[in-house]
C-alpha cells in the first residue's frame, strides 16, 4: 500500500490522480505510470484491488458476461495465458484475476486504499485540481481520472424501523466476511434484479426459508455455467488482437453473434426454434441479441420474446397462480437478467414469493418484515436493491470546475458529457464509462477509452499545452445524438438504472450512446483526424 498512515498524504502533488482501483482504475494507472510514465497514483476507498468485485461478495455472485472479453487485453501473455475455470467466473476468481494483474504490474505500491476522496476543485491558476481527502488531506493533480464505477453507489430504500431489526441486515454490495453461513436460516431478499436473482439460486437450497420480496416481475432466462470452453480459449491464444478487435467491432462487446434478423421476417415455427436453442444454450445476454436483431427497437419483435419467456416460466412454475406472479408484463428492456435455475427455486417447499405489488413492505421491526398484509419474521434481510448506477458516484465526490460550475447542480436535472469521458468546464477530468459513453459490456472498452484519453493527454503534453477542455458545442451535439438514438430504443420505455428510473427522485434521463462499440469508435478515430478539434487546449 502506497501509504496508510494518517495525514502521509498532505501536500502529494502529483501529474496524474486516478480515483477507483476497478478493472477501469487499474488499467488506467498501468497505462499512465508505466506506458506513459507519468507520475500517476490511485485511490480507493476500498481496503484492495476490484472494485465492484471488491465489495460484492454476497453468495452467487459471478460475472455474467463471457470472462473472454471480461477481462483486459493489454497484457497479451496474460491475456493468453489465464486460465479461467468457467465461463461465467465467480466473483472471488474476478478478484482473484484483479490482484493477479495488480500483482504482476506491481500497482499496488501506487494505491492509496481506505482513502475516499471527498472534494475535487479545479485551481485555474495552478491549473492543477485539488483534492481533499476524508482524513482532511490535500493533494493536488494536473490530471483526475475517475474510475468510480457505473454500478457502484448503492441504493438503499428507507423502510421505516430498519435499525430495530435485531438479524443480520445487508446490502449485496457490501457484504461482510462476518456474514458467515447462512444456511437454515429464515432469510429475506429484497429485489429481483442480477443481484436477487443470484442471491435467490444460490440461497435456495440450503435456507431454512427463503422469502423473495419482488416489486416488479423480470425476464430471467438461462446462463449456461459450465466450464470455459476450449474452443474459446483456442480462439482467444491464436490471435489476441484479432479476438479483441473483432470483439470490440460489434454492437454490445460481449463476444456474441448479434444477430441482425428481424424477429417478423421469420415464421412462428422458426421463430420457436431460435428462442428454444437460445434457452436451451444459455448465455444470457444472447437471449437478447443473439437471436433476433431487432428485440430492443421493435415492440412487435420484443413481444415474440416476452411471449416466449412467459410460456417458459408458466411451464416451470407448478403453482399457475405464483407463475402468473413471476411473469413480467412490460417489455423486456432493461439490463437483460440470466442465471441457471431461476424459477425452477420457486417450486421448492422453503422458497415463497412476495409479491410487493399485492401488498408492499409497510415497515420493518425487530424480528422481520411486515407489509400491508402480514409480518414475516427473519433472521437475514438483505437489500439486492441496485444502484444509484452511472452518475452516482461521481456526484458524491464534490466536484468543481471552471467559473466556480459544481457538477451537482450543473447535474441537477440530468447529466452532460462528451464520448462518457469529459465534461465541459471540467478541464483535465477523464471519466471511465462515464454518461454517455457506449452501452456495452466494461473491461475491454475501458481499455479503449482509457488508451484513448491518455492518447488525448500525450498530444496536449507534447504541444506544451497544461490544460483540455471540451467545446461545450460538441457536448451539446453528442448528447443530442445519444438522446436521439435511446429514443429509438425500447429502454427509454421502461424504468430501470438504465436511466434513472430505478431511484426515487433521480432525474430520468438518457445516459448512454446507443448506437453500439463500432459506431462509437468511429466518432472517436474522426475527432482524431480532426485534430481533436472538439477540445480547447490552453497553456
Ligand atoms: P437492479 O437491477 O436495479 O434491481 C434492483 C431490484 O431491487 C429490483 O428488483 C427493484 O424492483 C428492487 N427494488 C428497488 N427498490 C426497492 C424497494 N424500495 N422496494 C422493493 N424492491 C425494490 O439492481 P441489481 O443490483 O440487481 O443489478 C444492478 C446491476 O449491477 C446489474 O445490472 C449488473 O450489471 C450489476 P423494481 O424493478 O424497481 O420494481
Amino acid at each position: 500500500m502506497a501509504a496508510s498512515a494518517s495525514n502521509t498524504l498532505d501536500g502529494l502533488t502529483l501529474e496524474v490522480a486516478v480515483i477507483g482501483s476497478g478493472v477501469g482504475g487499474l488499467y488506467a494507472l498501468q497505462r499512465l505510470r508505466d506506458q506513459l510514465g507519468l507520475q500517476a497514483e490511485a485511490f480507493d476507498d476500498a481496503g484492495g484491488v476490484g472494485g465492484t468485485w471488491y465489495w460484492n461478495r454476497y453468495p452467487g455472485c459471478r460475472v455474467d458476461t463471457d470472462a473472454s472479453v471480461y477481462c483486459y487485453s493489454f497484457d497479451e501473455d496474460l491475456f493468453r495465458s489465464w486460465q479461467w475455470s468457467e465461463r461465467y467466473p465467480r466473483q472471488p476468481e474476478v478478484l482473484a484475476y484483479l490482484n493477479a494483474v495488480a500483482d504482476k504490474h506491481d500497482l499496488k505500491r501506487s494505491i492509496h486504499f481506505n482513502t475516499r476522496i471527498l472534494a475535487a476543485h479545479w485551481d485555474e491558476t495552478a491549473a492543477v485540481w485539488r483534492l481533499t481527502t476524508a482524513r482532511g488531506e490535500a493533494v493536488a493533480a494536473r490530471y483526475l481520472v475517475e474510475g468510480v464505477g457505473l454500478l457502484s453507489s448503492a441504493n438503499l430504500p428507507v423502510f421505516p424501523g430498519a435499525e430495530r431489526f435485531q438479524g443480520q441486515i445487508y446490502h449485496a454490495a457490501r457484504w461482510p466476511e462476518a456474514a458467515g453461513d447462512l444456511a437454515g436460516k429464515r432469510i429475506g431478499v429484497i429485489g429481483t434484479g442480477s443481484t436477487g436473482i443470484q442471491l435467490v439460486t444460490a440461497l435456495a437450497p440450503t435456507a431454512g426459508h427463503l422469502l423473495v420480496f419482488q416489486r416488479t416481475p423480470q425476464y430471467v432466462v438461462p446462463l449456461g455455467c459450465g466450464p470455459f470452453p476450449a474452443e474459446r480459449r483456442a480462439q482467444m491464444t491464436a490471435d489476441p488482437a484479432g479476438y479483441v478487435a473483432r470483439t470490440l467491432n460489434t454492437a454490445a462487446v460481449f463476444g456474441l453473434e448479434e444477430s441482425t434478423t428481424p424477429a417478423l421476417s421469420v415464421s412462428a415455427a422458426a421463430r420457436q426454434q431460435v428462442y428454444e436453442a437460445a434457452w436451451q444454450k444459455g448465455g444470457g445476454f444472447g437471449f437478447m441479441l443473439e437471436t433476433f436483431g431487432d428485440i430492443i427497437i421493435s415492440r412487435e419483435a420484443n413481444d415474440t420474446a416476452t411471449d416466449f419467456i412467459r410460456a417458459k416460466i408458466r411451464q416451470i412454475v407448478q403453482d399457475p397462480a405464483l407463475a402468473e406472479k413471476l411473469c413480467p408484463r412490460d417489455l423486456y428492456a432493461k439490463r437483460p437478467l440470466a442465471v441457471d435455475g431461476y424459477y425452477d427455486c420457486f417450486n421448492r417447499d422453503n422458497v415463497t414469493l412476495v409479491d410487493l405489488q399485492a401488498a408492499p413492505i409497510v415497515e420493518i421491526d425487530e424480528s422481520g418484515i411486515r407489509t400491508s398484509h402480514e409480518h414475516m419474521p427473519l433472521d437475514v434481510i438483505i437489500f439486492a436493491t441496485g444502484f444509484d448506477a452511472v452518475t452516482g458516484n461521481y456526484l458524491k465526490i464534490d466536484t468543481v470546475g471552471r467559473h466556480g460550475r459544481r457538477l451537482q447542480q450543473q447535474w441537477a436535472k440530468g447529466p452532460d458529457a462528451f464520448m462518457g469521458m469529459t465534461i465541459a468546464d471540467f478541464p483535465n477530468l477523464f471519466m471511465i464509462f462515464g454518461p454517455f459513453g457506449p452501452f456495452t459490456s466494461q473491461p475491454l472498452v475501458h481499455e479503449y477509452q482509457i488508451n484513448w484519453m491518455t492518447n488525448l493527454m500525450r498530444h496536449a503534453r507534447a504541444g506544451g499545452y497544461r490544460t483540455i477542455d471540451t467545446d461545450p458545442h460538441a457536448q451539446e451535439n453528442w448528447v443530442a445524438r445519444c438522446c436521439r438514438g435511446a429514443e429509438l430504443t425500447l429502454f427509454p420505455q421502461v424504468d430501470s438504472w438504465i436511466n434513472g428510473g430505478n431511484v426515487p427522485g433521480k432525474p430520468r434521463a438518457s445516459m448512454f450512446f446507443m448506437e453500439g462499440m463500432a459506431a462509437y469508435m468511429q466518432q472517436l478515430d474522426e475527432i482524431v483526424r480532426e485534430d481533436y478539434a472538439p477540445f480547447v487546449l490552453g497553456r
